[in-house]
């Protein structure tokens, strides 16, 4: 008898800890509560590259010398038709609540007309940036774009990249494909920090971006700092220190050093994580393969994949940034507009079960779509709907107020509670072909029953 007990304590704590088992919910911090309400924003990555099309890291890709780069690819770099409003148009009709947009990537060429001196030209006579080193003129594009952002409640955000191919401290580092870019010596380390950290005091005072997106930080546990691993952990904790001091509400990625634990959420990249993380998360994701504008790249991810997957965040207690990549004349591509503009249908409809939700009160997802819960609420994601008529869920520990399809509030749907089931007697016809959902309106949070 003892032997069969064993057995049955052993069977029951493998399954108990085989599902996927929810971390405790983590406490939100007061600065994040509008970025964690908001639940879905738009990434920009907008520079000179745009200009190539070629993507973002053709500087490095195509290897270019630094001068040929500055002079063929950045010099005419002219975004002239960029339209701030219709930017942030598209970004509000997609259900989009906040906008990060690139101020300098890793190229090193910034977007606004930076005073620190030793961001120049490969020749160290001009300053390397919109304003100095094009003939684009005196408009300054971030700012157009943190005005429309204000004007329709949008958070303005920024994305800076901590490692600079165009900086004269460094070099672009094509064989320890690790780091990316080499530091001269430990004094141009040193004096480059010290003009990192003034550049990003000009955009914090400039522009006051609500969250500071970093990135290019790619070290290993370099405790301490070499030429090829110049970027260490201390770096990072220092960096995210002298940031607070400045703005204490601002809010900043886990990429002033990644995997340390630091900054103020994780940020994954394309993927979704497998279980819920230990506290606030982000992932970005491009609409086709490519962050900045790439001509020849048609590849783009339909809406329904990119719906699911916004709601699969969602589920899973993490944020959805979508990326836009503007052409070098600062137009949208039409695949992108057009892409938006879908997602904005759906939005429009059932964009209340995604804003100011928290994952799923259930420990295992089930295989047709997934669960987001909100106080009063359980919003049921259905992406594939039942020939049989009936959805079966587990049921909640509060008392159901009532269940109905979001697209029709007005129609209460039949439902039975037996033996640890919910089942939810559904119409023929799924109101929407990517993703209807069920609402269950109930007393308090959703709390599943075991
Ligand atoms: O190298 C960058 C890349 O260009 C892009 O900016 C993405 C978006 O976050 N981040 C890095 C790749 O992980």
């Amino acid at each position: 008898m003892k032997k069969y007990i064993t057995i049955f304590v052993w069977v029951a704590l493998v399954i108990c800890c085989s599902t996927k088992t929810l971390k405790a919910q983590y406490q939100i911090p007061e600065k994040l509560g509008w970025w964690y309400e908001a639940r879905f924003g738009m990434f920009i990555h907008f520079g000179s590259y745009s200009y190539l099309g070629h993507g973002e890291w053709a500087f490095s890709i195509e290897n270019w010398k630094k001068a040929d780069y500055q002079e063929k690819v950045s010099s005419n770099f002219n975004p002239e038709e960029f339209d701030a409003n219709e930017i942030v148009r598209l970004a509000k009709d997609a259900g989009m609540r906040y906008i990060v947009i690139t101020a300098k990537h890793h190229e090193g060429f910034s977007m606004w007309d930076t005073k620190v001196k030793s961001f120049k030209d490969v020749t160290g006579k001009k300053m390397y940036n919109l304003r100095r080193f094009t003939t684009f003129g005196k408009r300054d594009v971030l700012m157009e774009l943190k005005k429309a952002c204000e004007a329709n409640d949008i958070k303005f955000c920024l994305y800076y990249s901590i490692l600079d191919w165009g900086h004269s401290s460094q070099k672009i580092n094509h064989i320890d494909g690790s780091t990316f870019s080499s530091m001269k010596s430990d004094s141009a380390r040193t004096a480059y920090i010290r003009d990192m950290k003034a550049q990003l005091k000009e955009l914090i005072k400039r522009y006051h971006p609500a969250v500071l997106w970093f990135d290019g930080d790619w070290t290993r546990k370099a405790d301490k700092p070499t030429p090829e691993k110049w970027w260490t952990k201390e770096d990072g904790i220092d960096l995210y220190n002298y940031l607070v001091k400045l703005a204490p509400d601002m809010i900043i990625n886990e990429r002033v050093a990644r995997s340390f634990g630091l900054g103020d959420f994780e940020c994954p990249e394309q993927e979704v994580p497998e279980t819920p993380s230990n506290r606030q998360w982000e992932t970005c994701q491009t609409m086709n393969k490519s962050w900045g504008y790439n001509e020849n790249d048609h590849d783009y991810k339909s809406v329904k994949i990119l719906i699911q997957e916004l709601v699969k965040v969602v589920s899973r207690d993490g944020n959805y940034l979508l990326n836009i990549g503007p052409k070098g004349d600062g137009t949208v591509p039409v695949q992108t507009t057009d892409t938006l503009q879908k997602i904005g249908d759906w939005m429009k409809i059932y964009g209340e079960s995604i804003y100011g939700t928290t994952r799923s009160p259930f420990k295992t997802e089930p295989d047709w779509g997934f669960y987001i819960k909100k106080e009063g609420k359980l919003y049921i994601h259905v992406f594939s709907w039942p020939k049989t008529g009936e959805l079966t869920i587990p049921t909640l520990k509060n008392d159901i107020k009532k269940i109905y399809l979001m697209a029709d509030s007005e129609n209460e749907l039949n439902y039975t509670v037996n033996n640890g089931e919910i089942k939810i007697s559904l119409p023929e016809d799924a109101p929407n072909e990517i993703n209807s959902v069920v609402v269950i309106d109930v007393e308090g949070l959703p709390e599943a029953s075991e």
